[in-house]
């Protein structure tokens, strides 16, 4: 036995990275309470070379081990680092050969590349209905399954070239771990996952002519991957795969009440509106709603629907030189849109022309304009139309999953950057009738270290950790109001 006393407090890393911003987040628990530092965090955006759009991978991972060595200057003296876990956005990978060395660009999932084949398999309502029944997961332009049928049809040589198909937190699992494995979460959002059993499903990458032989059997979340090979300044610090898909870590930072009649809301540059399951929500109604049938890190399903989310808010601030740039000018653009009275109509937010357009003004402009809508004259109008449009699509979902779901919510549970937005959750609570329980929570960082916990055995399960988690929050309650 070692001599050592062991520290009562165990320290993990998250590795959260999304498309606008990454961070590193030094979690401490004690037994009962965790405690969130940010040791890093910094900006993300796609790169745009030739007419597409591409990640920068090699600078994320410049960031993430920058962020991992301010996370152990962070720990008290004697302190370790027990493990590290990556979250990722959904749907973007690295195809690598046997030694792990990337043979194709990592394309971001907003470049243009996949139009057609959307458009084709939208056009197919056959192959459309047989890909949903195989993996639950609708027609969506970011798609893997459809980035990778580009990626094999426009270059048929990456077939034998590349070996494995890792995305992103599979990826950087490689890089911390040297293992080249799959993880459930990240794999699930791929279209290439079956839906009865998470194995992949072959009428799935047989219709998208995706290689089977890159894909391995998906592990479970809490998987350890054994210790951080490469960083001198790491020792003895394993890595968990957590779940690697940022909305699922969210999702499991949520304090759900155990009776299941909470809606979640991960509010961040998507609004992910969805609800954990034991059965997944299938058939030709929920693929008219887009209902995505993805995977909690356990194995069961979360089924949602993908709202534009801030996405148009962060849009709309790029077109206004008199953006707010300080937490004190955000209150105010917020309390002045506030004031304004509710607009006359809200946005079609599921216009296509809001994915990636060169400037969100004026493809919200063009909406109004063929609408014939009141044109918003001010940053506040647009705010204000921005998040009941939000709002109101959020309850929309809602409608949905309780037709299709047999289920009746009793409050929608809030988390991520969009849960600090007064307006966006009042305008939630008013348009779905039921209470907005916005918790200010760092949901993807918070879940990630819950499953390393786990993992760890410091904590027993997911439901401890969710009761444990509770009664530390400041919850915000927006009651519905008529405006
Ligand atoms: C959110 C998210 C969504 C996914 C989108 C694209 O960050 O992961 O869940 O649909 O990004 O991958």
């Amino acid at each position: 036995m070692s001599a050592k006393k062991k520290s009562a407090v165990t320290y993990c890393a998250a590795i959260d990275l999304g498309a606008t911003s990454g961070r590193v987040m030094l979690g401490g628990w004690d037994g009962k309470r965790l405690e969130l530092t940010e040791a890093h965090r910094f900006p993300n955006a796609l790169r745009t070379m030739g007419g597409h759009d591409y990640w920068d991978v090699a600078g994320l991972w410049e960031q993430v081990v920058a962020g991992l060595r301010k996370a152990v200057a962070l720990l008290p003296e004697g302190a370790t680092l027990a493990s590290v876990g990556v979250d990722t956005w959904g749907v973007d990978h690295v195809l690598v050969d046997d030694a792990g060395r990337p043979v194709y660009p990592t394309f971001a999932y907003r470049d243009n590349r996949t139009q057609s084949g959307l458009k084709a398999l939208a056009a197919d309502s056959t192959a459309l209905a047989k890909v949903y029944a195989a993996t639950g997961i609708p027609n969506v332009f970011y798609n893997a399954s459809l980035q990778l049928a580009e990626t094999v049809a426009q270059h048929p040589g990456v077939a034998h070239l590349a070996k494995h198909c890792l995305f992103l937190p599979d990826y950087f699992n490689f890089l911390l771990s040297g293992r080249l494995v799959n993880e459930v979460t990240i794999a699930s959002t791929s279209q290439l996952l079956g839906v009865k059993a998470p194995v992949w499903s072959n009428a799935a990458l047989k219709h998208f002519g995706v290689p089977s032989s890159w894909f391995a059997k998906p592990v479970l979340a809490g998987t350890q991957l054994g210790a951080v090979t490469g960083l001198d300044f790491l020792q003895d610090t394993k890595v968990v795969a957590v779940p690697g898909h940022d909305t699922a870590c969210a999702y499991d930072a949520m304090p759900a009440a155990p009776t299941g009649d909470d809606l979640f809301i991960s509010s961040g540059t998507w609004s992910l509106v969805g609800y954990e399951s034991d059965t997944p929500v299938l058939g030709a109604e929920a693929l008219a709603a887009r209902i995505s049938n993805e995977r909690c890190g356990d194995g069961r399903y979360r089924p949602l629907t993908n709202v534009i989310g801030l996405w148009l808010l962060e849009g709309i601030m790029k077109d206004f030189a008199s953006r707010p740039k300080t937490d004190a000018k955000w209150a105010e653009l917020i309390a002045a849109s506030e004031k304004l009275p509710a607009p006359a109509a809200v946005l079609d937010v599921a216009d296509p022309a809001f994915a990636n357009p060169a400037s969100m003004k004026a493809a919200i402009d063009a909406q109004i304009a063929s609408r014939q809508l009141p044109q918003p004259q001010s940053l506040a109008e647009y705010t204000r139309l921005i998040c009941d449009s939000l709002g109101q699509a959020h309850a929309s979902a809602k409608q949905a999953f309780e037709r299709m779901g047999g289920r009746r919510f009793k409050r929608i549970l809030m988390v991520g950057g969009g849960s600090r937005n007064r307006l966006l959750c009042q305008a939630t609570a008013n348009a779905a009738g039921i209470p907005v329980v916005s918790f200010s929570l760092e949901g993807s960082a918070v879940g990630n270290l819950a499953s390393q916990l786990v993992s760890l055995g410091a904590v027993k399960d997911l439901t401890t950790f969710r009761a444990l988690l509770a009664p530390t929050l400041s919850p915000v309650i927006y009651t519905p109001k008529r405006s």
